[in-house]
């Protein structure tokens, strides 16, 4: 699946909070147990991720929704294996949810 999600990171670690804080809005695209984000479409086609960053390796991670946020509606929790930890914000219920179900399931 694919599409535009808000995105913050909160944890690089176990106890570590992430240096650069600030909400981004990316097209994620989630394919083989991977997140990979992108500027937009363009890039997607152009096979250039967002900022030259890795994908995100879906396997052992643990995927919630965001109860203890309380600034944004919409919010899951993504925490990867390795303890890092990132936000990422629908812009509805529904496509909070289905987002969820498919990084659960990845
Ligand atoms: C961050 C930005 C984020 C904010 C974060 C700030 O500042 O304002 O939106 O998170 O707060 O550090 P900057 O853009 O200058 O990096 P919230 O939207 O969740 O408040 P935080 O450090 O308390 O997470």
């Amino acid at each position: 699946m694919e599409g535009y999600l808000g995105r913050k990171h909160d944890l690089e670690g176990p106890n570590k909070k992430a240096s650069n804080r600030s909400w981004s809005n990316l097209y994620c695209v989630l394919r083989n147990s991977e997140l990979t984000f992108y500027k937009d479409a363009k890039n997607l086609a152009l096979g250039v991720p967002y900022h030259g960053e890795e994908p995100l390796a879906l396997r052992h991670a643990i995927c919630e929704i965001a109860a203890n946020y309380k600034k944004k509606k919409h919010v899951f929790k993504l925490r990867l294996s390795n303890g890092s930890e990132w936000l990422f914000h629908g812009k509805d219920e529904e496509e909070m949810l289905s987002w969820l179900q498919g990084v659960s399931a990845a």
